[in-house]
């Protein structure tokens, strides 16, 4: 069935009724004398290049290879349209590696063909705090798909990242693979719902007119919470506080310092936007969240080219009620302009997605770690780590 994963230590589907297997390492690390020396075989038109995302024309051709070849939805109707400036944050946290930032192009015409990535983390599963690489952005151009090239490039990043004496890895896909820790749902809140119906992301519901869904999705003009700002440079302190307190609850989180927040919450323009409120009283922040920018290309309509879609990310609320934090990031978002709000039912999102009027959505996200076993898998609501 699966002739690649089969091979990978990563929880075989046999194995999942075998409750004697521990939690942990599925397999132990080899001495770094032992790692292979040198990439993998590829076939002879091509070659392995290791991409420096500083280069504005190299950004620009993998920001072109993934608009065209990455994530669509299963109607072929969207593709993400992650833009360059997004790519070189989601590529370069602190401490990256340029050698897991992996292409591969034609030897001939020199053109970019395929790219998997890793990013180094540290991921708390249970009480085990564990550095991995979170893979990402694997793409295989459209015209070489079904010939094998995936498993090359998953087997060229893992022989990088365990250079890195690194033995662990967090993934999410759309697809089923062996196995996934857990299964998530996409949910979506409309912003523009007459965008999304014209371009065919969302329906009119049943006995629903155009002008009754327009008020239905309607939000106020500013947000409501008293203290409610966008953050800045000097709450990375606090932000790390509140974010590490949350996330201490969750199964599996990423394990974040200062620097960590600093890189994936600081607001960058039309990438991350992150809030917080400061009670105007005491001035200590007590709640925060954040979405990231992530637009679709719309494929075959007449009027529209790109959705532009904000993606919940981490959010922390100890003393605004939840519900209300997020009603004020719907806000923010309308206002920006954003067409969709997505969010999945992890942490305690599952306490606001239908109070706010989010939808389900017909897709799914599945949660992976590689060689890195967790009994029974977890709930979603168990899961404290969004991937981009
Ligand atoms: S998920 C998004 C993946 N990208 C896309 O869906 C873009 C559009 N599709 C493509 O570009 C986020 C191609 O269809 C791809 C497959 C490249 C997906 N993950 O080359 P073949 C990520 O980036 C297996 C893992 O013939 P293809 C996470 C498939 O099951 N494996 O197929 C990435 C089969 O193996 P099997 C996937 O269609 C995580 C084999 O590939 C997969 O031309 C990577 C077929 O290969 C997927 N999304 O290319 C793993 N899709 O055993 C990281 C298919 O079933 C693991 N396959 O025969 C950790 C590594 C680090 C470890 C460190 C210790
Ligand atoms: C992550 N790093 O399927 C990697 N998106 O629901 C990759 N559906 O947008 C894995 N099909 O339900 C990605 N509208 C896996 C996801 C791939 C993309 C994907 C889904 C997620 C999606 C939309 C559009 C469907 C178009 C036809 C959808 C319904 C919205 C509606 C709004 C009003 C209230 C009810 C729901």
């Amino acid at each position: 069935r699966h002739k690649f994963w089969e091979t990978q230590p990563v929880g075989q589907f046999r194995d999942a009724a075998d409750n004697s297997l521990p939690d942990g390492p599925i397999e132990p690390p080899t001495p770094l004398s032992e790692v292979r020396a040198d990439p993998y075989p590829l076939p002879a038109a091509f070659e392995w290049l290791t991409c420096d995302l500083e280069d504005d024309a190299l950004l620009a051709d993998l920001y072109s290879l993934l608009a065209h070849n990455y994530v669509e939805d299963d109607e072929n109707m969207f593709r993400f349209n992650y833009s360059p400036a997004f790519l070189r944050w989601a590529l370069k946290p602190p401490s990256f590696f340029r050698a897991w930032h992996i292409g591969v192009r034609a030897k001939e015409s020199k053109k970019l063909v395929a790219f998997i990535s890793g990013v180094p983390a540290r991921i708390r599963a249970r009480d085990d705090v564990v550095r991995m690489a979170e893979i990402n952005f694997l793409c295989v151009h459209k015209k070489l798909r079904s010939k094998r090239l995936a498993p090359v490039l998953i087997r060229e990043v893992t022989r990088r990242v365990h250079q890195e004496n690194i033995w662990q890895a967090a993934y999410t896909a759309g697809v089923v693979l062996p196995t996934p820790i857990t299964t998530c749902r996409y949910w979506h809140r409309s912003l523009n719902p007459k965008k999304l119906i014209d371009v065919g992301f969302s329906r009119l519901g049943p006995r629903m007119t155009m002008s009754r869904t327009v008020r239905l999705y309607k939000l106020p003009d500013a947000p409501l919470t008293p203290g409610f700002r966008r953050m800045e440079f000097r709450d990375v302190a606090a932000v790390t506080r509140l974010l590490r307190a949350y996330l201490a609850k969750f199964v599996v989180a990423p394990d974040f310092d200062e620097l960590d927040v600093e890189h994936w919450l600081l607001p960058r323009e039309d990438v991350v936007d992150s809030y917080l409120v400061e009670s105007p009283e005491t001035h200590e922040v007590t709640d925060f969240c954040s979405f990231y920018t992530l637009p679709s290309s719309v494929l075959n309509n007449a009027n529209y080219s790109t959705l532009k879609a904000a993606y919940s990310y981490y959010n922390v609320s100890t003393k605004t009620p939840l519900q209300q934090l997020m009603n004020d990031a719907l806000i923010v978002a309308k206002q920006k302009n954003y067409d969709v709000f997505n969010a999945l039912d992890v942490m305690e999102n599952e306490s606001f997605l239908k109070e706010l009027k989010f939808g389900p959505g017909d897709g799914q996200l599945h949660y992976y770690l590689y060689n890195y076993r967790i009994r029974n898998g977890i709930k979603p609501s168990e899961l404290g780590l969004v991937l981009l």
